[in-house]
């Protein structure tokens, strides 16, 4: 009986450690090559919201590009258009794809020379989550 509850409490322990260890979490990060001439590039990735509370993404930035946006493209009298994304909210337990053709970042002027690219993803001031992925010129 005693081993039961000491199985039970590690298990307990076990979930609030993960728990505790990312609140928000990124998988599938991608930084397209720059268009020719644009010096702009798109991100794409999937975000999951881990915890138990709504988590508000005001702004995106990397050290590598002076300015990123989040964009959501919107269809209106069937002609595609690309609309700033002021906020995004993830519910918890929520998972939202930036992919082609829907959510997306834009990297645009970038440094020179690099060949990884960091994202950061903030909350007003807080500083959420920082992820690396590889870019290959
Ligand atoms: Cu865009």
């Amino acid at each position: 009986m005693k081993q039961l509850t000491l199985a039970v409490l590690f298990t307990l322990l076990m979930a609030a450690c993960s728990e505790a260890q990312a609140p928000l979490a990124a998988s599938d990060v991608v930084v397209t090559q720059s268009v020719p001439g644009m010096r702009m590039s798109a991100g794409y990735f999937k975000l999951t919201n881990n915890s138990a509370q709504s988590i508000n993404i005001s702004h995106v930035t990397s050290p590598q590009f002076a300015s990123v946006e989040m964009h959501e493209t919107i269809i209106k009298d069937e002609v595609a258009r690309m609309v700033p994304l002021q906020v995004l909210t993830l519910q918890p337990g929520e998972t939202v794809s930036f992919e082609p053709g829907g959510k997306h970042l834009m990297l645009m002027r970038p440094g020179n020379d690099f060949d990884s690219v960091t994202l950061q993803f903030f909350a007003g001031e807080a500083l959420l989550l920082s992820v690396n992925t590889d870019f290959d010129r």
